[in-house]
């Protein structure tokens, strides 16, 4: 069993791992901290990670990156249509959600953005594994605070279909405030002033903030504000787009019409960007950029900052957002932690900066805090592991709100009720209370479509309550419903019961009467009664009595629910996650027969340079041009037909070569150890 945590980022993805001296961030298969995002599709494999961003530029349209940007949307969201521009291949219709069409196998093949999701962590999966020498399944991923139920659920399924348990979906900004707060000694008190700080994340394609605050043993999030449009990758586009003009004017040719040379000029100008954020000035230069033609430029910091003015702009906009949400100023906050690749650039550090009125801070590893926060979360709710209880409290981002149709016996019934707030804790449980003589369905929405991302739906699910029957004569059935918003930030009605007032006999509390507080352990969050709760306890004093009557509801029975919502249902999941498993298996078996395929050509070089070397002595000259004449036969053969072979094929051809070979080999090995005997007995004497 093992304990990872994943930043799933919009280009790079990292891993940390909880091992028992600490959590580490691993490196994948080339010894790289962070893998690239991509997914891409060969004729006999796909290409997950590394390899796709190997393959990338000669791959364009069967490569698909921005991922996670995908997840849950349709192809007519306003969004999507803006990730278009960073996604080379095709992106196409599937359902209700957007896929990409890309040729794998020599066949157009259509993939939802959830299997390609899936497909990646399979890979992230993988190198986690390889890494710890243990099979990978529990744990956490981040996702941006602005993602919806439906780009949750999305993620969900994608793990599901990957085979691995997601113990928590986390937002960015919180995982990355639990790995600040886990490790520090010097939290305030409970009766102290907790410790606020502004987290700011500004990655590849967008900014967040949150304001925190810090108690020994506990994180409350107060605000998150966002900008989803704002990252690394439009400092690159302003950039390309410069050059794009430049060398229009400069070269006579247009970058924007040949999409090998556009990638080829943002991944130099990401490199330039770079450069720029410690120099003042930096080089451009590509050899043979299209139609033959080599370019060259220059920037400095200061134009580039001028590129990007729109941007810079807003740069204080999320932070503004946060301050005013969380009802703090400046003054308030006691550190501003920054993480994320972008959060590098000396223009958005100054206006940050400037904006708070004070330093900031780079305590955390910028590039690693998001994981390593991951890896926390999942060794918290991981059974293997004891980690000191530190509970986290995040925040509701939308309002939900729900609706039914009117009791046709109750005709002032209020038909909808915002259950959860903006604000609010989460994750957090709600109780709903219906008096109800038949069968209902009530559906939960987003109570502020505008406050969505893109042209995201509002729809979060319907929820069927079954059982339901008059109660005796002809009376309600009161119907408890048990709403809640989990630690993933998806809404779902868990449970359905009903009560019965009964009058009972309770001792009358010493102390003050009618304060009751709800609290649900689990969450330690406070459960507000919501407007149709009627179990207040409404005893009536008499002449000092020891007892008083009160009703209490009391739970008689269960009420069978069905849900529908955007998650996936099992049969589909289940066939997904075979078919996922049967690819991963294919990407395996090509990659084996290609390292054999390796092996062998290594095996012919080493060979034929020996056997006029090292074994030139072992080998009559009969053996020597046998040797030599099997040698090239085989190499005739791995460039002929042996081109595409089997992997038992390689295998077998290598056994060939070594029964030739063997003889010679076993002799020169005989002649070295006799020589290793001589040295031996040489020291002993
Ligand atoms: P997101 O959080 O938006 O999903 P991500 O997590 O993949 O994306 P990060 O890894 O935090 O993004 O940041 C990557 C961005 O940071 C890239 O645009 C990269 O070019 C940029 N970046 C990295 N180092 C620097 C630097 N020294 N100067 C400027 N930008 C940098
Ligand atoms: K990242
Ligand atoms: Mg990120």
């Amino acid at each position: 069993m093992s304990v990872v945590g994943v930043d799933f980022g919009t280009l790079n993805t990292v891993i940390a791992v909880a091992r028992n001296r600490g959590v580490d961030v691993i490196t994948n298969e080339v010894s790289n901290r962070a893998t690239p995002s991509l997914v891409g599709f060969g004729p006999k494999s796909r290409y997950l990670g590394e390899p796709a961003k190997t393959q990338e530029i000669s791959n364009l349209k069967n490569t698909v990156g921005s991922l996670k940007r995908l997840a849950g949307r349709a192809i007519t969201d306003s969004d999507v249509q803006i990730e278009k521009e960073f996604v080379s291949a095709t992106l196409v219709e599937m359902g209700n959600t957007v896929g990409a069409e890309v040729t794998y196998m020599g066949e157009k093949q259509k993939f939802t953005a959830t299997q390609l999701v899936a497909m990646f962590l399979s890979k992230i999966k993988a190198t986690a594994s390889a890494e710890l020498r243990l099979p990978v399944s529990d744990i956490v991923i981040s996702v941006p605070a602005w993602f919806t139920d439906v780009q949750r659920r999305a993620l969900m399924d994608a793990a599901e279909i990957a085979g691995l348990k997601l113990l928590r979906l986390i937002n960015d900004t919180t995982a990355t405030a639990l790995g600040y707060g886990i490790p520090r000694q010097d939290l305030p008190t409970a009766e102290e002033k907790p410790k606020r700080v502004a987290f700011v994340d500004i990655g590849h394609s967008d900014y967040t903030c949150s304001i925190v605050e810090f108690k020994k043993g506990e994180l409350a999030v107060k605000s998150t504000a966002y900008d989803r449009h704002f990252g690394g990758r439009d400092f690159d586009k302003a950039l390309v787009q410069h050059f794009a003009r430049e060398w229009k004017e400069k070269y006579k040719i247009d970058i924007n019409t040949n999409p090998k040379a556009l990638v080829r000029v943002a991944a130099a100008c990401e490199k330039m960007k770079k450069i720029l954020s410690a120099n003042a000035q930096a080089p451009i230069s590509i050899e043979s950029l299209m139609n033959d033609v080599d370019v060259s430029g220059m920037m400095k910091r200061e134009e580039l900052e001028l590129l990007v003015q729109p941007l810079l702009d807003r740069a204080t906009v999320p932070l503004e957002q946060a301050l005013a949400e969380a009802k703090m100023k400046v003054e308030d906050i006691d550190s501003i932690e920054m993480v994320g690749g972008c959060t590098r650039v000396p223009s958005l550090k100054d206006r940050i900066s400037k904006f708070f009125g004070k330093g900031l801070s780079f305590t955390l590893n910028q590039d690693e805090a998001v994981a390593r926060g991951c890896a926390f979360s999942c060794a918290i709710l991981s059974p293997i592991f004891r980690v000191r209880d530190f509970s986290v409290h995040d925040i509701v981002n939308y309002p939900i709100e729900f609706n039914w149709e009117q009791s046709p016996d109750i005709p002032d019934e209020d038909t909808s009720l915002t259950v959860f707030n903006k604000g609010n804790v989460m994750p957090s449980t709600k109780i709903l209370t219906f008096y109800r003589k038949q069968p209902f369905d009530l559906e939960a929405k987003y109570a502020k479509p505008e406050l969505l991302p893109g042209k995201m739906t509002p729809w979060i699910g319907r929820f069927s309550v079954k059982g339901v029957k008059a109660n005796g004569e002809d009376d309600f059935m009161i119907c408890k419903l048990k709403a809640r918003l989990n630690l993933h930030g998806v809404l779902n009605v868990e449970s359905g019961y009903y009560v019965e007032d009964v009058e009972i006999e309770e001792p009358i509390p010493e102390e003050k009467e009618g304060e009751k507080k709800e609290v649900d352990k689990k969450d330690g969050e406070k459960k507000d009664g919501d407007a149709m709760e009627t179990d207040q306890p409404n005893g009536t004093a008499e002449p000092k009595p020891k007892v008083r009557k009160v009703k209490k509801q009391v739970r008689k029975g269960e009420l069978p629910l069905s849900s529908g919502t955007s998650s996936m249902d099992q049969a589909t999941k289940d066939a997904l996650a075979e078919r996922e498993g049967s690819m991963f298996m294919e990407d395996k078996l090509v990659a084996d027969t290609e390292d054999k395929k390796n092996e062998l050509e290594s095996y012919i070089y080493e060979l034929r340079g020996k056997i006029d070397d090292q074994y030139a002595e072992f080998a009559s000259d009969e053996e020597k041009a046998k040797l030599k004449e099997k040698l090239e036969q085989s190499e005739d053969w791995l460039y002929e037909e042996g081109e595409d072979a089997s992997r038992g094929v390689y295998v077998a051809k290598m056994d060939e070569i070594r029964f030739v070979a063997g003889p010679i080999v076993g002799r020169y090995q005989d002649k070295l150890e006799e020589e290793r005997q001589a040295i031996l007995k040489i020291e002993e004497e």
